[in-house]
């Protein structure tokens, strides 16, 4: 009831629309709407209520909120389940909880923050209440598991060309599951699977972007920046427009990765705005690091490099970090 009746109010941007309206369209009492507009209200929905006109909406709320997601961002193919959460420790360790439990596809896990934000290898990802994206999303695809490491590549190319569409900056690829802008990281990918040998039980892409920060601590200050901060005006990003077009993209892409997963359709978007392609950089592998030149990302996904030698190697994604210099990328 609540979702319709902001589904109305939506609808209706800019236009009062009365309780009695409201109670007729959706059969239920006045009280019913009126509980619904404080439930609303109590979420962070600017509603103007006036008597004999009936109710307005005047903003939206920041936060996530399950109903407006679900209103807002939709698939002919799926049903996408929205959990919106304040605070939890790590995105996708909830949605591994819930996997276990039986969570259908396309559930999906947000939060405002996260205690224990997971990167790759343990490490550490910094999710600063309402600053970002903390988003997991649980996948469970008819594949064989070795193709599955393309499902990064696929996550790479929407945010990359979501972040794009919205705000024009040149995001570019860090194979194999970073998005840069002018050489800083805005967002890191964590695809986490569990297999059996020629099944796949579950996939959780853990996706975390940097929207709106301005401050990042000292650990990741020089290596790290966000959408508004690596734009030119410095106006805050709309962190739902970002998500509705990262959604769009990741739809057509893994779609058509599904009907036939030896596709190079995010493969080429990979090396379209690939960060590194044609680059000198440091392989970092098991604490060694390697001079190499990226010559370009296989078919399959993986990264092809050139050593001091000569020689040529294919490197998987999940051994190594990539850097230039004493720069990030
Ligand atoms: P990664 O291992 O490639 O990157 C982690 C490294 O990036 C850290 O060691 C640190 O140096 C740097 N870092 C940490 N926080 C940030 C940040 N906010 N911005 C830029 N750099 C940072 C990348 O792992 C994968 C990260 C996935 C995060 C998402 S958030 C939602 C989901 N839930 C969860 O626990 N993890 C994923």
């Amino acid at each position: 009831m609540r979702k319709e009746i902001l589904k109305t109010l939506i609808e209706n941007t800019d236009k009062y629309i009365s309780g009695e309206d409201i109670s007729q369209r959706f059969g239920v009492s006045r009280t019913a709407v009126w509980k619904a507009i404080k439930q609303l209200k109590e979420q962070g929905y600017e509603i103007e209520s006036i008597s004999r006109k009936g109710y307005k909406l005047i903003e939206r709320s920041n936060e996530f909120n399950a109903d407006e997601l679900g209103i807002d961002i939709k698939s002919d193919h799926h049903t996408y389940h929205f959990i919106c959460k304040k605070s939890v420790d790590s995105t996708s360790s909830e949605l591994k909880r819930r996997a276990n439990d039986n969570a259908d596809e396309w559930t999906i896990v947000i939060a405002e923050e996260q205690s224990d934000g997971r990167g790759r290898l343990g490490r550490h990802w910094v999710s600063k209440p309402g600053e970002g994206i903390y988003m997991s999303l649980l996948l469970k695809p008819d594949i064989q598991p070795y193709h599955a490491a393309k499902i990064t590549q696929i996550t790479a190319s929407a945010v990359t060309l979501a972040i794009r569409e919205i705000t024009a900056l040149p995001a570019l690829i860090k194979w194999p599951n970073d998005i840069v802008v002018n050489g800083k990281k805005v967002c890191g990918i964590l695809t986490e699977m569990t297999a059996e040998l020629n099944q796949i039980n579950y996939v959780i892409l853990g996706i975390g972007i940097n929207v709106n920060g301005s401050e990042f601590d000292e650990e990741i200050k020089e290596k790290a920046t966000s959408l508004m901060k690596a734009s030119s005006h410095q106006i805050a990003v709309d962190r739902k427009e970002i998500l509705k077009s990262f959604y769009k993209h990741f739809d057509v892409l893994y779609r058509n990765f599904l009907s036939d997963p030896s596709t190079q359709e995010s493969i080429d978007i990979c090396r379209r705005y690939s960060a590194i392609i044609g680059g000198n950089v440091q392989m970092i592998r098991r604490g060694i690091s390697q001079d190499v030149t990226v010559i370009d990302i296989t078919n399959d996904g993986e990264l092809l490099v050139r050593h001091t030698d000569g020689s040529e190697e294919v490197v998987i994604s999940g051994e190594v970090s990539i850097r230039r210099g004493d720069q990030y990328i």
